[in-house]
């Protein structure tokens, strides 16, 4: 009987000293977890934070670099419609003044924000072509279609070019009706059907700032229509004219004798770049001298045209 009373608190305490180290023991492997949780927390928020860097740095070098095509592809178009609309200038061009401008080339120099203007006249748009022959002293032509005919206005599109072969054969729209156009003066030559009909057209190119962050080239026709945007943010036009000694003037002397033009374009990105802030910087173009610094990227196109229609 002794033994069992003796033997009974040495199981208790076994038993006891048991139960404390299964609890201490479930408390250390609490206090691992818990490590091991905050391990792989710090190590995800690392792996997070460089798969963020990188993302961002991708982003961004692909805004950039869309940026860039935009820009290029800007500057691209820019160029192409002013050298093929002052490669023309002076065809099919009148004696009398088209809109105001009297010279095939009209020059205007450091006009907005010290940017170029120009001015061409030419006969720049086939609209029609004769219906029926024409004959010498008559006062009016019929074209394909009213359509074509009202291509025309007796106003600020009265500018008529037949033929497209000599230089006497330039009249001016007094009327319209239907497919009939009544001219001044009368023909001076007869004119067959299907001779080609032109509108004679003068054409303004600028650099529009009524957006100031997205400057413009626009092409104004001058006939109290809108103008056209022709490409976004071009910030500079520049403008050198060659006359027939070889000179290159940006205030030509005389316009008559000007054999070719040197067509120079800025366009910059749509945005500023905050990081590359300081970096970037409009610079000296011909009599333009150059900007403060930025954070715009910029592209420079320039090109010689030679004007077919002049100093000949
Ligand atoms: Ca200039």
């Amino acid at each position: 009987m002794c033994l069992v009373f003796i033997d009974r608190p040495r199981s208790l305490e076994f038993q006891s000293y048991k139960l404390r180290k299964a609890f201490l023991s479930l408390l250390n492997k609490q206090g691992v977890t818990l490590i091991e949780l905050m391990v792989t927390v710090v190590i995800s928020v690392i792996i997070l934070a460089a798969v963020y860097t990188i993302f961002t740095s991708q982003h961004r070098s692909w805004v950039i670099r869309a940026q860039i095509s935009e820009m290029q592809k800007n500057a691209r178009t820019a160029m192409q419609f002013l050298a093929k609309d002052i490669r023309m200038a002076g065809f099919g061009m009148p004696e009398t003044a088209v809109n105001g401008f009297s010279d095939p080339i009209n020059p205007a120099n450091n006009v907005t924000n010290g940017t170029d203007e120009i001015t061409v006249v030419s006969a720049y748009r086939q609209v029609s072509t004769l219906s029926a022959n024409a004959s010498r002293g008559a006062s009016s032509i019929t074209l394909q279609s009213s359509a074509d005919a009202a291509k025309f206005n007796t106003t600020t599109r009265r500018y008529l070019y037949l033929d497209g072969i000599s230089e006497d054969d330039n009249y001016e729209v007094t009327s319209i009706s239907g497919t009939q156009l009544t001219l001044t003066p009368n023909l001076t030559r007869d004119y067959s059907a299907n001779c080609p009909v032109f509108l004679v057209k003068a054409i303004t190119y600028r650099v529009d700032f009524t957006d100031p962050d997205h400057p413009s080239l626009i092409r104004d026709e001058n006939t109290g229509d809108r103008a056209l945007l022709i490409a976004q943010d071009i910030e500079d036009l520049q403008l050198a004219y060659q006359d027939v000694n070889g000179n290159w003037y940006n205030n030509p002397p005389s316009v008559d004798d000007i054999l070719a033009v040197r067509i120079n374009i800025i366009a910059r990105t749509a945005r500023e770049d905050p990081k590359w802030a300081g970096n970037g910087i409009r610079p000296a173009i011909e009599d333009h001298s150059v900007g403060n610094p930025d954070g715009y990227r910029r592209r420079i196109l320039t090109t010689v045209v030679e004007v077919r229609n002049m100093g000949l």
